[in-house]
């Protein structure tokens, strides 16, 4: 069914508590944890406790969870003292722009400065 559990996934596991991640934020429907290969000071993601396997998908059956996300991920930069100097939400979607894991899930990046147009 959608947004059930998948055995295979990852970040399924890491709801589930089978699989350690460094959580720093929690609520009802996300999950937010330190990425275990940080490409920025600050490097968590936030991801929905249901199972879609990339944000849009989330946000077409789900629009109230992809909200819930946005909101962790600001919480997250505050948290980490990142949000005066800017930070980034990033959803890659798709194996072309680099999405490996499919769970949705965001990237919140900051602590250092950052290019545009994105590599
Ligand atoms: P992507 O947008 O799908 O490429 O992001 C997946 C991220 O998940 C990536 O930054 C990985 O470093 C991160 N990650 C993780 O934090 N823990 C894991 O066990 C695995 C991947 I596998």
């Amino acid at each position: 069914m959608a947004g059930e559990p998948q055995a295979d996934c990852l970040f399924c596991k890491i709801v589930a508590g089978e699989v350690p991640a460094t959580v720093v934020r929690e609520s009802e429907t996300t999950v937010a944890f330190r990425d275990i290969n940080p490409q920025a000071p600050t490097h968590v993601l936030v991801i929905p406790k249901v199972h879609y396997p990339d944000a849009g998908t989330l946000a077409a059956a789900e629009p109230g969870i992809a909200a819930d996300i946005l909101r962790e991920a600001a919480e997250v930069a505050a948290g980490d003292k990142v949000d005066e100097s800017g930070f980034r939400i990033v959803f890659n979607t798709g194996t072309g722009a680099g999405q490996t894991v499919f769970h949705a899930h965001a990237h919140v990046l900051g602590g250092r400065g950052f290019n545009w147009p994105p590599g």
